[in-house]
């Protein structure tokens, strides 16, 4: 299945709330304002958030007053490209070390998905033949260091962990002179979960950050957040706090499979100006895509891959 299959089977809840409860709202209908009351309540439900609803809706609006939208039949299709719009500067890719290997660190609250969306990395980067390496500096669980090292081992990437209880930055210090002295292209660090509140761990982030550094000149050149798509609203409280601690690049939203709220990509865009990478799609390594505003969009309306 391809990356925009997988997407637009992921946010199957989402487009039945949105674009399946616009559709259905509009079906012959006239367009007056009772109706645009009801396309903003659809998009705030899908977690399009307040800004972006505010937006989408008064433009939708001028459009129809110039012709562009003459029936309901014709929001759908003029939703999906003002949204793609929206999102279109977020597309990004990798920021790659042009010197040597790029180091993306992997950051997150407890259970976001950040082991997971590491292994969904390697696979997508194994099949655009990288070399890659996994530290696992989440040293304070024997679990967490074997579950990357599984995935490792099936996905044939190079691992480095440390014994129970290492210091995570010393994890990663060694992970860093491992890859840069194997001339490995990407070294991914998979971290502990963390709240703000716990000021030792973020701390740790911070050392485990300058580390890298040290080691490979301007690393980390990628510190991706793993947000869980589920949060909602929440998600974009911790970002805030992450932001503080570490020089958050892009994020990495996962589990959208399992939410209906979906549409929380464009609050992202609004409140953060952070770019989404990647969305976890599903709980196999397979289950992962890049981010792409016109696949999202459309994925997102239940249409077509556009291009
Ligand atoms: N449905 C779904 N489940 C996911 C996705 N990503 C991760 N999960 C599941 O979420 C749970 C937590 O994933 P982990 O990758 O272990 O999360 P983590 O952030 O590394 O967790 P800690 O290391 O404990 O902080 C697991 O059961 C995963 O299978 C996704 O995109 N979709
Ligand atoms: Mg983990």
């Amino acid at each position: 299945m391809s990356f925009f299959q997988k997407l637009k089977q992921s946010l199957a809840k989402t487009t039945q709330v949105l674009a399946g409860r616009i559709k259905a709202l509009v079906k012959g209908r006239k367009i007056d304002d009772a109706l645009w009351e009801e396309v903003e309540e659809i998009l705030l439900t899908s977690d399009v958030g307040p800004d972006a609803t505010t937006e989408l809706v008064a433009s939708a609006r001028l459009a129809a007053k110039n012709g562009e939208i003459l029936s309901g039949d014709d929001l759908v299709p003029w939703l999906r490209s003002a949204v793609a719009a929206r999102l279109r500067p977020d597309e990004a890719d990798i920021r790659w070390n042009a010197g040597g290997t790029t180091v993306i660190l992997i950051a997150g609250v407890n259970g976001s998905g950040k082991t997971t969306s590491i292994a969904k990395l390697c696979k997508f980067l194994r099949a655009r033949n990288k070399t890659v390496i996994v530290a696992a500096c989440d040293t304070f669980r024997a679990a967490a260091v074997d579950q990357l090292g599984i995935w490792a081992k099936r996905l044939d990437v190079g691992f480095v962990g440390g014994s129970n209880n290492a210091d995570p930055a010393a994890v990663a210090f060694d992970a860093a002179e491992s890859a840069a002295s194997k001339g490995v292209d990407v070294l991914i660090v998979d971290t502990a979960g963390r709240l703000h509140t716990q000021k030792n761990l973020m701390d740790e982030l911070s050392k485990i950050t300058r580390v890298l550094g040290k080691r490979i000149p301007g690393a980390p050149h990628e510190t991706l957040l793993v947000l869980d798509g589920t949060a909602g609203q929440n998600g974009l409280q911790q970002t805030r706090a992450f932001r503080e601690h570490a020089n958050v690049t892009g994020l990495i939203v996962s589990k959208l499979d399992g939410t209906a709220k979906g549409g929380v990509v464009l609050s992202i865009k609004d409140q953060l100006k952070l770019p989404v990478k990647f969305v976890g799609t599903g709980e196999s390594a397979d289950d992962f895509a890049p981010f792409y505003a016109d696949a999202f969009s459309s994925a997102l309306f239940g249409e077509d891959e556009t291009r």
